[in-house]
């Protein structure tokens, strides 16, 4: 769908706009009187979210890609039908198809409190269907408000259950990592993604001094990400009991094209997933809900 059609039938003027972004990939721009965003149509991918008066509130790597067969780095990708590598085929995309694929816009809304409304879908297709057999529609609704509201509902479509493993892989900027704490997590247990997936317990909040990837688990917990000097993040989620915390610290950074060499120093990830234990089994014909809001916390 071209620029214009997209701005015909989806563009609200003065709030959501269609323009060609990076590497001339489509992208919905939001100007509303809560806040800036961004989201392209390649992966329903929110790159850009800023509450007025704030900054920015999702790091992006100023070396991403943007490029069809690419995920975008930043923002928020969204991991499904599978997260990390595909269990049995190393040929497969990490992190599933969803994030490399070319949604269409469903709809577009102003909601009260002139939040804009965003909805992107994908359905299965050939191209997904020669990497994943199973008929899917995915809707990803994005609301730009003070608050971000991230919802993915995954929908089974064909006559025979499948797992679905999905992550809300949430970029947050941070000034500098070291001066972060992590709360909320206390006492939940994770699997160290460093340490041969073994489980081990958290105690007390989280802090960053090196390369950390944990998946916790049996957590519905509410997260908050604080910064010395910055206002806290509130994370809060629904439908999901499993929670990833990653900064890939510098030698990750350096391995990684996509990321600079420095910028673990002004990101973490607090990802809203369904991983490891948290897989969901879908029926026929049932749907699933996963959301994640993120939203600054006052002064
Ligand atoms: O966030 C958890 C994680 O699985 C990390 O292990 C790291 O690989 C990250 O996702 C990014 O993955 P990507 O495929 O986007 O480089």
């Amino acid at each position: 769908m071209n620029l214009d059609a997209l701005n015909d039938d989806f563009g609200i003027p003065g709030k959501i706009q269609f323009e060609a972004g990076h590497g001339g990939l489509p992208m919905a721009k939001v100007s509303n009187d809560n806040c800036l965003g961004e989201m392209y149509l390649h992966g329903a991918h929110v790159t850009g979210y800023q509450p007025l008066g704030s900054d920015p509130l999702l790091w992006m790597s100023g070396e991403s890609f943007f490029f069809p067969d690419k995920p975008i780095r930043g923002g928020v990708p969204l991991c499904w039908p599978w997260f990390g590598a595909h269990p049995t085929d190393p040929e497969l995309p990490q992190h599933g198809l969803a994030r490399i694929a070319d949604w269409d816009v469903a709809s577009t809304n102003q909601l009260a409190d002139d939040t804009s409304e965003v909805v992107m879908r994908l359905t299965d297709n050939a191209e997904t269907r020669a990497a994943w057999a199973h008929p899917f529609e995915l809707m990803m609704r994005a609301c730009f408000g003070e608050e971000l509201t991230l919802e993915l509902t995954i929908s089974n479509s064909g006559d025979e259950p499948f797992d679905s493993a999905t992550a809300i892989h949430t970029y947050f900027a941070v000034e500098n990592i070291e001066a972060v704490t992590i709360r909320g997590l206390a006492g939940r247990q994770f699997t160290d993604q460093l340490d041969n997936n073994a489980l081990k317990l958290q105690s007390g909040s989280l802090r960053f001094r090196a390369e950390v990837d944990r998946v916790y688990v049996d957590s519905e917990d509410d997260v908050v990400i604080e910064q010395e000097g910055r206002p806290a993040v509130h994370v809060s989620k629904t439908g999901s009991r499993s929670t990833v915390v990653w900064n890939p610290w510098i030698a990750k950074s350096q391995r990684m094209p996509d990321f600079p060499d420095d910028g673990y120093q002004t990101m973490v990830c607090v990802e809203t997933t369904n991983a490891e234990s948290d897989v969901r089994t879908l029926q026929p014909g049932r749907t699933h809900v996963i959301r994640q809001v993120v939203a600054p916390v006052d002064g």
